[in-house]
């Protein structure tokens, strides 16, 4: 017996420096010191024996399973720690990496073009006033004396929603409202900014776009005045160096009227593929607010007097960023639009 128990010391010493997993020890342990197992067995046995053997042979019986509980208790707890420390090192955070830079956005070109406008006529003591994108056909061709078979009142240039409701093309009617609100008050000093709509669409021309309008009525404003702030306009947005020059040109709402052009912000006034070789680029059309308009808005044409004028926000950002398809201002590309 103490042979067997010799054995089953030294088989089950390796059997557990072998084991690798829990359920190995387990069985081990099952099998050995368990209820039925081969130790329990010896221990069986020792009523067999005479009384000086029994003491020796349980002795060492006791011995050997206590050896053992204990050599598979310090391999549990191995275990145990090299299983942590796998789980330690396959679910590693390593805290020290920068984490990743979230995006920011910017203010769109045409914002931008909007708001330095916005800022350079409030300067200027002009207020800024806003209103509705469907409008009544009257304020935006009757009040503004656009004749019936004007080809801008047409199916053709002009969303329709009904025979009088439309998609303004233009942000004057907004001035024949203030103008109504406010006669006979003076002065009147706005500017207009909003969006517009006209059946265009290419590379320099959308069915949506932005303008910017003024209009200044007081007593004895001429045409010099006019002038005078366009000049400063031009200059804000273009620069110092910038030249402007006048046009006669024709729009039913002002008499007389006139385009502006500044000198070539690519050339500078030589000529290129910029200007078309002539120096030149339009950039709005003013005037003196036509009498007719003056009386629909409830101003005497007697007394009082006005100018008006008006531009495209995506022309002026076109010329300014030297952008070569308006349609690239609405394409929402960040590629593009960062570059502002
Ligand atoms: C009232 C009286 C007069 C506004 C004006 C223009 C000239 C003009 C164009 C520029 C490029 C439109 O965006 S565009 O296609 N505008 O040339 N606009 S004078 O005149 C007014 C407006 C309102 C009561």
């Amino acid at each position: 017996m103490i042979d067997t128990l010799n054995r089953i010391k030294e088989e089950t010493r390796q059997n557990i420096d072998r084991a690798q997993d829990f359920e190995t020890l387990t069985e081990i342990r099952v099998r050995i010191l368990g209820r039925k197992g081969e130790i329990t067995q010896v221990l069986r046995g020792l009523k067999e024996l005479d009384p000086g053997q029994k003491v020796e042979v349980g002795r060492l019986a006791n011995e050997v399973k206590d050896g053992l509980e204990q050599l598979i208790e310090d391999k549990q707890r191995q275990l145990k720690a090299r299983q942590l420390e796998l789980a330690l090192q396959s679910e590693r955070l390593d805290i020290t990496l920068p984490g990743r830079p979230g995006k920011s956005g910017g203010q769109h070109p045409i914002s931008q073009v909007n708001d330095q406008i916005r800022t350079i006529f409030t300067c200027l003591g002009f207020t800024v006033a806003e209103g509705p994108e469907v409008e009544m056909e009257y304020y935006n061709f009757e009040a503004l004396n656009v004749p019936r078979d004007h080809p801008a009142r047409d199916m053709q240039d002009t969303f329709y929603i009904t025979r009088d409701m439309l998609l303004r093309t233009h942000t004057s009617p907004v001035q024949v409202r203030v103008m109504e609100k406010m006669a006979p008050q003076l002065p009147v000093k706005i500017i207009v900014p909003g969006r517009v709509y006209r059946k265009d669409d290419d590379a320099t021309h959308s069915p949506m776009f932005h303008q910017v309008e003024g209009l200044l009525i007081d007593e004895h404003i001429t045409f010099a005045n006019l002038k005078a702030m366009l000049m400063l306009f031009a200059r804000q947005i273009f620069g110092a160096e910038v030249k402007v020059r006048y046009r006669p040109s024709f729009f039913p709402f002002t008499e007389p009227s006139a385009e502006m052009d500044i000198s070539c912000v690519n050339c500078g006034g030589e000529g290129c593929r910029v200007c078309g070789q002539t120096g030149w680029l339009e950039i709005l059309g003013a005037g003196m607010v036509h009498p007719r308009v003056l009386e629909y808005g409830g101003y005497d044409a007697e007394k009082h007097t006005g100018f008006a004028f008006g531009m495209g926000i995506e022309r002026i950002a076109m010329l300014k960023y030297q952008i070569n398809d308006m349609r690239l201002l609405f394409d929402n590309d960040t590629r593009f639009l960062k570059q502002f």
